[in-house]
């Protein structure tokens, strides 16, 4: 035991460990954390990077300094020496809700590879006071009340810096916070978040809402707040604005403090912009360059060359363009230098597809971001393929060298060795501790491939973490599960294009058949963790017919012992790092070429999960790595999806006539059992939809996705080592994935950093 940390932590206790309250340690451990991350802050030279991004997903921290700091197993043992459980005070810790999804995980899995990799790179962000909802099942029906995060304790302590910011006319005071970003035996960097001193959490009324219009006490309330009315995109652009005014008057702060004259920016500075949620840094930093006596020209120029956008989606829908209005209300100082970089964007090319103000006065955020960026990636490799063909093709056109590819990844710290220390301590039994770091090692298991014990041990641990996630199940929502059944995963942000509705069809279709004595290969209990969107109407229904269903089948005694679904409350990162090491199958069934790339595939995968996927985002580059043999992939490709979409001539109702299992399964949704069970509003809607409309073509793909499910399910039940074969060879070739990887290619394509 290392009796220096005992000692510090009593002192910063101010009491023998033993007398110490869990409130206590967690704390003097806090503390002892901020201590150590201190001493690793280092000087900066040369270019540093400013990732800016509206989301930070980081999830709670202690665990994972702890392990970064290399402390983690002298505390546990320390704490265990004085009968405390370093779990106990895991719980304590409130999980910082700032992303709604894959864009801000992956910010986060970034700061932590660009730590361990000792690279200068900090986060922009907001410090929202309730980030994302909490979600709440209450009559089968989701409902959101607000998640106040944060505490006196939060690892974000303020500072003096304050930035001022003009919205509407009026000038805010954007106060920094600086969080300590560790790095595993790397360097420490900073997340500064920023927020208003004047933000009142009592104007939250009834559920999430809130008065809207009052700019000085709402701006950082909440994670995106509902824009589906005015005065929430509105916000939305407040928030935005006051993100990368404050954000961009740091960099240059801290630039000019080492020795750039503004000409200059670039050799001090990289610029990422996460989706075009920051967008308006552009026109932002022009703007501060001209204020600062650079000549428009030239600040385009250095702009340019600081900045790069990283595209995270294919869905027009999803593509911010802001009315021309919504801007001249909030940012009118912005209006003038948008407009000179429409009419030069507007010099370089005849095709007015490409015009950062369309003919609607619209104003499109990527366009611009295209145009005044010298980079603009992809997440996956089909993804920017997609991006350069078809969504981009005009600018691909115009800026073939602009475009490139990055395919995301995760960082193992957090995705293996702190969420599964299991698996992370049989991997280092067995091939030594190098893959912490380099995660290419981890295919020094693959001669174990046919290895009986190794197998076994993965198995057993696979057990293990099985009857740990249904011991939480139970004691969070009161369900028993039982942990010899097949556990098929799908978690992630509920959407269409994502199509938990044809996991949904599947389970009716399995329900049915068991009813009529048709015994599956192994029991399955499937499980699903998922936020809506709070507006998002048809999502919602999909929940509740999910749930609708989980009682159909509870109350069935001659099914529910083949089947059960389980819909995990207020899905967040914490209670992924609990459902991720005990899958067995991985759901990743989003329609080709809609799902950028997904980064819960790469968990699984990394955790012995083997996947059950469409040829989509990174799945294909799973597939390439792990061999047909070791992925169950169905459906339509990605081109024939586009060339349906293209050709107009895609008729759900069609499908629903042609495939009797389908419409079976469809017409179910109405039957007297789930009608029993639900609301007939929530179920008729969303069969309505799949019947007549079902924009991502869940029914071309619903037979294909029946026989390789019932294809995995048997080849678990009938050879449970084969299995185990296959998990080791997703976790051998989980490398690649390492969030480390892309951010050494974002290094030596883009930033080029120190
Ligand atoms: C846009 C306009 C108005 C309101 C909200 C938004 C909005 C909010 C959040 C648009 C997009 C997002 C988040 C997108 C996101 O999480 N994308 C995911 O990014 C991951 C990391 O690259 C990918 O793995 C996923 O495939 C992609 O869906």
């Amino acid at each position: 035991m290392n009796e220096g940390i005992s000692a510090k932590l009593a002192v910063l206790c101010g009491k023998p460990i033993q007398d110490a309250s869990n409130q206590e340690l967690y704390l003097a451990l806090l503390r002892l954390v901020e201590e150590q991350a201190a001493d690793r802050v280092q000087p900066v030279t040369g270019r540093k990077l400013y990732y800016i991004s509206a989301e930070f997903l980081i999830g709670k921290l202690l665990s994972n300094n702890l392990i970064n700091l290399g402390l983690y197993d002298d505390v546990r043992d320390c704490l265990a020496a004085a009968g405390k459980s370093l779990s106990d005070l895991e719980e304590l810790e409130p999980e910082p809700s700032l992303g709604n999804g894959g864009l801000g995980r992956l910010a986060a899995c970034f700061l932590d590879s660009l730590a361990t990799l000792n690279l200068p790179g900090d986060g922009i962000g907001l410090r929202y006071h309730c980030g994302l909802f909490r979600q709440k099942f209450q009559d089968g029906l989701q409902t959101e009340t607000p998640d106040l995060w944060l505490t006196d304790e939060s690892w974000a302590k303020p500072t003096d810096t304050v930035y001022p910011v003009e919205l509407a006319g009026q000038v805010y005071q954007a106060r920094l916070y600086r969080l300590a970003v560790t790095g595993y035996n790397g360097r420490t960097n900073s997340l500064n978040l920023f927020d208003l001193d004047t933000v009142d959490e009592s104007l939250i009324s009834e559920g999430i809402s809130f008065d809207k219009s009052r700019i000085g006490e709402n701006l950082t309330l909440f994670l995106y707040p509902d824009d589906s009315d005015e005065a929430g995109r509105l916000l939305r652009i407040y928030q935005q604005y006051f993100m990368v005014s404050a954000g961009a008057q740091l960099l240059l702060d801290e630039c000019v403090a080492r020795g750039c004259n503004y000409h200059n920016l670039p050799d001090y500075a990289a610029i990422q912009i996460n989706d075009t949620h920051p967008s308006m840094v552009i026109p932002e930093l022009i703007r501060l360059l001209e204020q600062r006596g650079i000549g428009f020209d030239e600040a385009v120029d250095i702009v340019t060359r600081t900045c790069a956008y990283t595209n995270h989606t294919i869905l027009a829908e999803a593509l911010e363009k802001w009315p021309r209005h919504y801007l001249e209300q909030v940012v009118p100082q912005l209006i003038p230098i948008i407009e000179k970089l429409d009419a030069l964007a507007r010099t370089r090319t005849e095709d007015t597809s490409t015009a950062i103000i369309d003919g609607d006065d619209r104003v499109h955020m990527a366009h611009m971001d295209i145009h005044f960026t010298h980079s603009t990636n992809g997440v996956a490799a089909l993804h920017t393929e997609i991006l350069k063909n078809s969504e981009l093709k005009n600018f691909y056109q115009l800026y073939p060298e602009k475009f490139n590819n990055k395919t995301n990844g995760i960082t193992f710290r957090r995705w293996l060795l702190a969420c599964n220390p299991q698996l992370s301590g049989e991997i280092e039994a067995l091939i030594g501790p190098s893959f912490k770091q380099d995660a290419g090692q981890l295919e020094l298991l693959l001669p174990m491939a046919d290895n009986r014990d190794v197998l076994r041990r993965l198995s057993d641990i696979k057990a293990r973490n099985k009857e740990a996630l249904a011991g939480w199940l139970y004691q969070k929502q009161g369900v028993l599960v039982n942990p010899k059944a097949m556990f098929s995963i799908q978690s992630k942000r509920l959407h269409e294009y994502k199509r938990q509705q044809l996991n949904l069809l599947f389970l009716i279709h399995q329900y049915l058949e068991i009813k009529n004595g048709h015994i599956p290969a192994v029991p399955l209990v499937s499980i699903f963790g998922a936020k809506a969107a709070p507006a998002y109407t048809i999502a919602k229904d999909i929940i509740h017919a999910l749930l609708t269903l989980s009682q159909v089948i509870a109350a069935s005694p001659e099914v529910s012992p083949w089947l059960q679904i389980v819909f995990v409350e207020n899905y967040n990162v914490t209670a992924a790092e609990k459902m991720i090491p005990a899958c067995d199958l991985s759901e990743q069934i989003s329609l080709a070429s809609k799902e950028a790339s997904g980064t819960g595939n790469m968990k699984f995968m990394l955790n012995g999960a083997v996947t059950l996927g469409t040829m989509d985002g990174a799945n294909v580059e799973i597939a390439q790595q792990v061999g047909n043999e070791n992925i169950y992939i169905f459906g339509q490709t990605s081109n024939q999806v586009i060339r349906r979409y293209d050709a107009g001539d895609y008729y759900a109702h069609e499908w629903y006539e042609g495939d009797p299992n389908l419409h079976r399964a469809i017409d179910f949704l109405t039957g007297p059992e789930m009608l029993r069970a639900g609301r007939e509003e929530n179920l008729s809607r969303l069969q309505d939809d799949l019947r007549n409309k079902d924009w991502f073509q869940t029914l071309p793909d619903f037979n294909a996705y029946l026989v390789r499910k019932e294809q995995a399910m048997a080849d678990y039940a009938k050879d449970p080592l084969g299995w185990q074969r296959k998990c080791l060879v997703n976790i051998a070739k989980a490398g690649f994935f390492s969030s480390d990887r892309t951010i050494a290619e974002y290094d030596r394509d883009i930033w080029h950093l120190g």
